[in-house]
């Protein structure tokens, strides 16, 4: 049976709640990951991503600045953080931030990404400085800081509630939360990877706070490595339900791991196949979330390109200097520039929209 290039019969089901825009159950999550039909997956994934979308691709003009890799979690699957004083530690005085910042001032970036470790030491003054002074040099430039867990951590330290720590960020010039720190939600795999790090109720309860501060927030899902496909379905059917409570997420991002450097450097990380069929569910089962990016970063340019034939509407951006995946061994360049992102769009057969953080369109 063939409907519309789908092989797969188990996939019917999934295909006419996909036509009739219906709901996707925890089932059906668990249906599209055994299904062998890597292109019924994908196309109905499409479906969704053009009825959304049409033929638009997204792609930012983006910065990234990672100001410090110490970190108090030691988490299991990550090669960027280290303890105070270890080697490879390092940490980013506020002047040689600014200073990257100033170093790109001439370039039409609309969005500077900054993500660290959780640090047992800089005061919270420390990240208002940061904020403050990137606003003074850049005004007009979105900033997208620190991860859920950096602000929980940011809160202990500063002995202030979530939402007091929260509204002083957003004062200091903060726009938004990158969705990072999520890992994937299973209390089974955070024990054994990364017992220390904020519980996914914690994460969740940052990140709604912030969506009641009107702050926007991405979701991410670090995939391919202990999780089994009921953990990553449950990941992504938690946090359905947390953007039904309060609608702020803008994209999700599944962020395939990167083994090399890490405690699981034995594992060999998500193949092509999964990291396709895995953007292309989330694209199917996440129905309230606007938008879902492939990180090229960490997927590689040509399957980023590739994803955009599997539910996928944004690439995310030029990057310029990342270091948590390439410490974690990925070959991808440090940056693409906006030629690059255009072509690599266009050749997928969509057209290339420049966006600012909000998903606004960019002329010119
Ligand atoms: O939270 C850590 C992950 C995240 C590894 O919001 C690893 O638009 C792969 O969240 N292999 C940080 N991944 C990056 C992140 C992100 C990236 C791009 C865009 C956005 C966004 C967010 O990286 C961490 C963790 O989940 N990570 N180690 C690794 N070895």
């Amino acid at each position: 049976m063939v409907w519309g290039g789908i092989q797969d019969p188990a996939l019917q089901p999934i295909y006419e709640k996909v036509a009739a825009g219906a709901r996707l159950s925890r089932e059906d999550g668990g249906t599209l990951f055994e299904s062998p039909d890597l292109l019924g997956v994908g196309r109905l994934a499409q479906m969704v991503k053009e009825r959304l979308h049409g033929r638009k691709a997204y792609y930012i003009y983006n910065q990234h600045i990672n100001y410090s890799n110490i970190c108090v979690n030691g988490c299991k699957f990550c090669a960027f953080g280290r303890k105070a004083g270890e080697p490879g530690a390092y940490e980013m005085s506020l002047p040689e931030i600014f200073a990257k910042v100033e170093a790109r001032a001439q370039e039409p970036i609309t969005e500077i990404h900054i993500v660290g470790g959780c640090h047992p030491d800089l005061p919270f003054v420390y990240y208002l400085d940061m904020l403050r002074g990137i606003k003074a040099r850049r005004p007009e430039v979105h900033l997208q800081a620190f991860t859920a867990v950096e602000v929980a951590h940011l809160a202990q330290k500063a002995d202030l509630s979530l939402p007091d720590t929260l509204a002083a960020l957003k004062e200091a010039g903060l726009g938004s939360l990158p969705g990072g720190g999520a890992e994937v939600f299973s209390p089974r795999v955070r024990m054994s990877l990364c017992p220390e790090k904020l519980s996914p109720e914690g994460w969740l309860e940052v990140t709604q706070m912030a969506h009641r501060l009107d702050l926007n927030t991405n979701a991410t899902m670090l995939y391919g490595h202990l999780e089994s496909v009921a953990e990553r379905v449950d990941h992504l059917v938690r946090l359905r339900e947390a953007q039904d409570e309060t609608g702020g997420f803008l994209a999700f991002i599944p962020l395939a791991f990167h083994p090399a450097n890490t405690g699981l450097s034995d594992l060999a990380g998500p193949s092509a196949i999964d990291d396709l069929k895995t953007l292309a569910i989330s694209r199917l089962m996440l129905d309230n979330f606007p938008h879902i990016k492939a990180f090229w970063v960490m997927l590689g340019p040509k399957l980023a390109q590739i994803s955009l034939c599997f539910g996928v509407d944004d690439v995310d951006g030029t990057v310029m200097e990342e270091r948590i995946t390439h410490m974690a061994g990925a070959q991808t360049p440090q940056g693409l520039t906006r030629a690059q992102l255009q072509a690599l769009i266009r050749e997928a057969g969509c057209e290339p929209v420049e966006r600012d953080t909000l998903y606004r369109v960019i002329n010119g």
